[in-house]
């Protein structure tokens, strides 16, 4: 993806979807107003537009995370080296990512320091100090800020950005069950928002032996699948068993007065989920933001000559406050109404309502849908309960599409020709796998890089052998080509 140079955000989009995600995705986000280049590469701007989405995320998620007992922290950005070294596999493969500060001012640091990729090691450095016994567990932190990662890897603006917010959730607890139970509840809340907020389907399970955090006992995620063809993560969970806790320290006093390792988690979404709910949903016109995220819910375009203006536009105002609870943008600029219509069909706004002197006589709008087009009169009086049944409408309507499709890529196969077949058509497969780290290696390499996605949960062991090796399958599981 490039750059666009001279993006008015007059001009529409010209890039087909279907034929080039790619161009299609670099447009909409610029010319959305969501993003804007900076000149760090891999560092993007968060406009309004896109940020206010970020709020709406926080907004949902940090509730449900404290409604959990979690509470927020917030711990420095600056990671001495000696301590991002002190737990060797999850610093492996990591390492040319690691962005280092090495002065202050002209002198030159005894120490460098980390810019945070990750917070694990600052965190468990003082979770060490702070538990002494199991009274102090669980212990539940979680911490909203920015991270970075020094990818060699072509930006894609929230995809993949060498800065991003998320949120790092990182647990303690006195039992490997209890810990264990935490990971996949969170991982709930995590395909909850993707469901009920950015209407994204996703495919729940643990990660393969190969694609797992290095430092973690498991991980858990959500994965999802662009209408390009790739599957993508959402958000991850681990289970880091007691691991980290050896390597920092972490121990308690147990009620038999046996001083444990303790066991820990940590889970993450990312700003990376903006960028899969614009690539998700959105046609040719631009961006569809499903309702319940949308910064504008409802745009009024008031339809006015130079002498009604005033009276259509006190209609509009009235018609805001009768909307209350609903976000509401009045395009009062003098653009034609025309522009307008495309210039918020491009900005994904769920509705547009048009207010002219012959509706207002008729006591009426015309409400407009961003989904499916259709236009409908609807009378003033009931317009309030009218469009916040739309707004559900489209809510769902966005889900089941992607839903629809997501599982019309899913293929069933039973051999590795089928396997090859279904990678090149950019569908997904599920099959028989053993989950051994070598024969993902293998079947990576010959499909021209497809990876598995997740194991679905809760299988039972199936009596037959994998489909790549012909060794004993141990379950079920997803692949496709991934971001
Ligand atoms: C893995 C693990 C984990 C908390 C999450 O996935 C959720 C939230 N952390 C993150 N990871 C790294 O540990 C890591 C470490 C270094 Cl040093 C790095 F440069 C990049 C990393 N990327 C991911």
């Amino acid at each position: 993806m490039t750059k666009e140079s001279g993006n008015k955000s007059t001009l529409g989009i010209t890039a087909n979807k279907k034929d080039n995600f790619s161009d299609w995705y670099t447009q909409v986000i610029q010319k959305a107003e969501l993003i804007d280049y900076s000149d760090v590469s891999g560092c993007m701007v968060l406009r309004p537009y896109s940020y206010e989405i970020w709020e709406t995320i926080v907004a949902y998620l940090d509730p449900k995370f404290k409604e959990k007992g979690v509470k927020n922290a917030y711990f420095p950005l600056l990671i001495p080296e000696k301590l991002l070294n002190k737990e060797k596999d999850h610093i492996e493969g990591f390492a040319p990512e690691v962005a280092w500060v090495t002065h202050g001012g002209n002198s030159k640091l005894p120490e460098r320091l980390a810019i945070r990729p990750t917070s694990e090691t600052i965190m468990y450095n003082s979770y060490a100090k702070w538990i002494r016994s199991y009274r102090d567990l669980p212990l539940l932190i979680n911490q909203w800020c920015n991270v970075v990662r020094w990818e060699f890897k072509h930006p894609v603006p929230f995809l993949r950005t060498r800065e991003f917010l998320w949120q790092e959730g990182h647990c303690v607890h006195a039992t490997h069950d209890e810990c264990h139970k935490f990971v996949l509840e969170i991982l709930d809340i995590y395909e909850e928002i993707c469901h009920n907020l950015l209407a994204i389907p996703v495919f729940k399970g643990t990660k393969s032996e190969k694609e797992k955090f290095a430092g973690a006992l498991t991980t858990t995620s959500i994965e999802t699948f662009f209408p390009n063809g790739k599957a993508i993560q959402v958000a991850t969970s681990h289970n880091l068993g007691d691991h980290f806790a050896k390597a920092f320290n972490v121990k308690f006093m147990d009620k038999d007065e046996q001083l444990k390792p303790a066991w820990q988690n940590s889970w993450g979404i990312t700003t990376r989920s903006i960028g899969i709910m614009i690539g998700m949903h959105g046609d040719n016109k631009g961006l569809i933001i499903p309702p319940k995220i949308a910064p504008i819910q409802a745009v009024i375009i008031p339809i006015h000559n130079d002498e009604n203006k005033k009276e259509i536009l006190t209609a509009a105002e009235n018609l805001k406050k009768q909307l209350k609870g609903i976000r509401i943008h009045i395009d009062d600029t003098d653009n034609r109404p025309g522009w307008k219509y495309n210039q918020w069909e491009m900005k994904g706004v769920p509705i547009r309502i048009e207010l002219g002197p012959k509706d207002l006589e008729k006591k009426s709008a015309l409400v407009v849908r961003r989904d499916t087009g259709t236009k409908e009169p609807i009378p003033l009086e009931k317009i309030k309960e009218l469009l916040e049944q739309k707004l559900e409408e489209i809510q769902e309507n966005l889900f089941q599409i992607a839903d629809k499709r997501i599982k019309e890529s899913v293929q069933n196969i039973e051999t590795k020709e089928e396997f090859l077949q279904v990678i090149k058509e950019k569908k997904i497969a599920y099959a028989l796998w053993c989950g051994q780290k070598d024969c993902e290696e293998i079947l990576k390499d010959e499909s021209g890089g497809a990876k598995s996605l997740n194991i679905p949960f809760n299988q039972k062991k199936p009596n037959k052998n994998c489909i790549f090796c012909n060794k004993e399958a141990e379950f079920y599981a997803y692949f496709a080509k991934s971001y």
